[in-house]
């Protein structure tokens, strides 16, 4: 059975997210809305001086950065440094100041927006800014129709990383139109602020969600009877394609 406005992707997407979801920090409520947020794809071998730094380090992610160099370490890599979930994680400046970002389109108005993320400087006290940006009608960033929903800056130290939620921060909705998620490095040059264990969620309030424990029995439902429970409960959390 073919279920219109629902792709073959964002149904992967939903699956990926329930998994996820088993360990998530965020409410069980939330659905996963951007990818890699962990830094773990592609693994890379865990061993001493290790990293990544490529264009495609990070699938999913994107940087401002001139040279669009994105740089993974592994754990133990450096200074016995630990990711904070999973065994990698990404260094904001790879050979300049930048920032990492995701754009997310086809998510309907009005749901609530939450995140998690953990932050830690790696030469000194470091700072970095999270802001979630509206695109506007025309779906481009940096135009006059951008609107601010979200900004606020992170400092950490290098003993441990700091770890952040929504929690606290008010209602964040979304508006229908391309969201962007940025960790925007006040850092200059080529070192500074590391980030991990990125989850950013949308819920709707409305809806009626399972418990924790059975998304993984409904993630296999669906593979099983082609998902139609499944995509009926988590379907109009995205609008139409446009
Ligand atoms: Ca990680
Ligand atoms: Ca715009």
């Amino acid at each position: 059975m073919k279920h219109p406005h629902f792709s073959r992707r964002l149904g992967a997407l939903w699956l990926a997210a329930a998994i996820v979801l088993a360990g998530s920090a965020l409410s069980s409520r939330a659905t996963i809305v951007i990818v890699n947020g962990g830094f773990e794809s592609p693994a890379l071998a865990a061993q001493g001086a290790t990293w990544a730094m490529s264009p495609t380090a990070a699938p999913g992610w994107n940087t401002t950065a001139g040279d669009h160099q994105i740089e993974i370490w592994t754990t133990g890599m450096q200074y016995g440094l630990a990711a904070f979930e999973g065994n990698q994680f990404t260094e904001i400046n790879a050979n300049q100041q930048a920032a990492l970002y995701q754009d997310v389109s086809g998510l309907a108005a009005g749901l609530d927006i939450d995140f998690s993320f953990a932050h830690r400087g790696r030469d000194t006290v470091e700072s970095m800014q999270f802001t979630i940006t509206d695109l506007g009608a025309d779906g481009l960033y940096g135009t006059l129709d951008d609107t601010t929903l979200f900004s606020k800056i992170y400092s950490d130290g290098t003993a441990a990383w700091g770890s952040y939620t929504s929690a606290g921060e008010g209602d964040i909705l979304t508006t229908g139109d391309t969201l962007r998620f940025s960790f925007q490095s006040l850092a200059t040059g080529s070192r500074g602020n590391f980030l991990d264990g990125v989850e950013i969620g949308v819920s709707d309030a409305i809806a009626s969600t399972p418990e924790p424990g059975t998304w993984a029995a409904m993630a296999f439902l669906s593979l099983s009877v082609g998902g139609s429970a499944f995509y009926r409960r988590v379907r109009p959390l995205f609008s139409p394609a446009r």
